[in-house]
């Protein structure tokens, strides 16, 4: 009886990860292909990929790419101010790239977009900050009524979850260190959109911080990720039930906050109410992997960098490497919003987009490790 009982529960176990390998596979997209969409202006820039899965999802990835590409991985995120300056954090590791990568800590670049032929600046940070260290992910700033820029930053230093927060130094190009955050809310922590001088919504990517449980979590597809509101006197889990919460954002009028689900292939729009908490107004369905989402500040519109086949960024095949796939949403908030292909590009070009980003017609799309390329609307 015993062995019958073994043998059944094994043999349901294996049906239950058969069928979880399918889902898998549909959730990554495994056969999509897609077709080109050109923009007339572009060139690409070089020295920089950018970069913004979870570490989990893009660790044999980017080791692969870097083994074939030589190169160390690029940038994670931007983040524009309406000045035109453009902040990226680069470097980040993951746990199995640690003989890969270089034992250079990351930073944070800055890019001034008025400028005709823009650069990457490192930006120097204060003493007193533990740079060795510094693993940036997802950035986003937020402009004080006196006009202070506060740059905060998800970091992780050995692999676990802080939130940093630097006052951003404009004459000196620098960055004052003020604060690290940790907290048990923040297990897992992907992307950033800061609503006040030390507040902020954060997505968890995963509910767990150990790589073999997030493993098994995303394989067992448990929708156990969430979205964190923090501030220094309350923190509490605002949205829940996301296969993997991803990029997060804020419409420009500040009432709804948008959150990527890149498994799921949904954008959430989300009502914010005046006690930080969230409802859900509506989620749209998209036939991609969602990854940052990024607002034109001109529109309201909401950018997505995508990728149209996920399978491809795991199982990398260079005569056959991931194509890039850029959204705009118009009318996010309509019965019918419209969605347009920016851009769209087999590998060829541009492979892994991963971020898009519009300031005063200048398109950047960041990819997870490979260019960046920017164009003139
Ligand atoms: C909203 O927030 C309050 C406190 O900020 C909390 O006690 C309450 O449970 C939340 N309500 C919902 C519906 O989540
Ligand atoms: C991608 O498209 C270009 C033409 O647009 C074509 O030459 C190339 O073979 C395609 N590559 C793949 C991997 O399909
Ligand atoms: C390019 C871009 O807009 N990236 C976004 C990724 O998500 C963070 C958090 O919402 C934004 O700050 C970045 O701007």
């Amino acid at each position: 009886m015993g062995r019958l009982l073994a043998l059944s529960l094994l043999g349901i176990a294996l049906a239950l990860l058969g069928e979880r390998f399918l889902a898998l596979r549909n959730r990554l997209k495994a056969s999509r292909e897609v077709e080109s969409v050109d923009l007339p202006n572009c060139h690409l820039i070089k020295g920089i990929g950018l970069y913004s899965l979870s570490c989990v999802a893009t660790e044999f990835y980017v080791t692969r790419a870097q083994e074939l590409a030589g190169e160390e991985a690029g940038a994670e995120d931007i983040d524009i101010l309406p000045n035109g300056l453009a902040f990226f954090s680069v470097g980040l590791k993951c746990p199995s790239l640690h003989s890969f990568a270089p034992d250079k800590p990351g930073g944070i670049l800055m890019m001034d977009l008025n400028e005709e032929n823009p650069r990457a600046l490192e930006l120097r940070i204060s003493r007193g900050f533990n740079l060795a260290l510094f693993n940036p992910h997802g950035i986003s700033t937020f402009i004080d009524s006196d006009d202070t820029v506060y740059l905060f930053v998800v970091n992780h230093p050995e692999f676990k979850n802080t939130v940093e927060i630097f006052k951003f130094e404009e004459e000196e190009n620098s960055l004052l260190h003020l604060k690290t955050i940790k907290h048990e809310l923040l297990p897992s922590v992907n992307d950033i959109i800061a609503v006040g001088p030390e507040h902020f919504y954060a997505t968890n990517d995963h509910y767990f911080s150990d790589p073999f449980l997030k493993y098994l979590e995303t394989y067992l597809n448990l929708h156990w990720t969430n979205v964190v509101y923090y501030s220094p006197n309350e923190v509490k889990v605002v949205a829940e039930g996301f296969d993997s919460a991803n990029g997060i954002n804020i419409s420009p009028d500040k009432k709804f906050i948008y959150v990527a689900d890149i498994l799921a292939h949904e954008i959430h729009v989300l009502e914010k109410h005046p006690n930080m908490n969230l409802t859900q107004l509506k989620v749209l369905k998209l036939d991609t992997l969602v990854d940052n989402l990024s607002i034109d500040p001109s529109s309201g519109d909401v950018l997505v960098g995508c990728h149209p086949n996920g399978q491809k960024l795991f199982v990398y095949d260079p005569k056959n490497p991931p194509s890039s796939e850029v959204l705009r949403i118009q009318n996010i908030l309509s019965e019918k919003p419209t969605v347009t292909t920016v851009y769209a590009n087999n590998g060829s070009v541009l492979q892994g987009s991963s971020v898009a980003s519009v300031y005063d017609k200048k398109l950047l799309i960041g990819t997870l490790y490979h260019r960046a390329l920017y164009c003139e609307l």
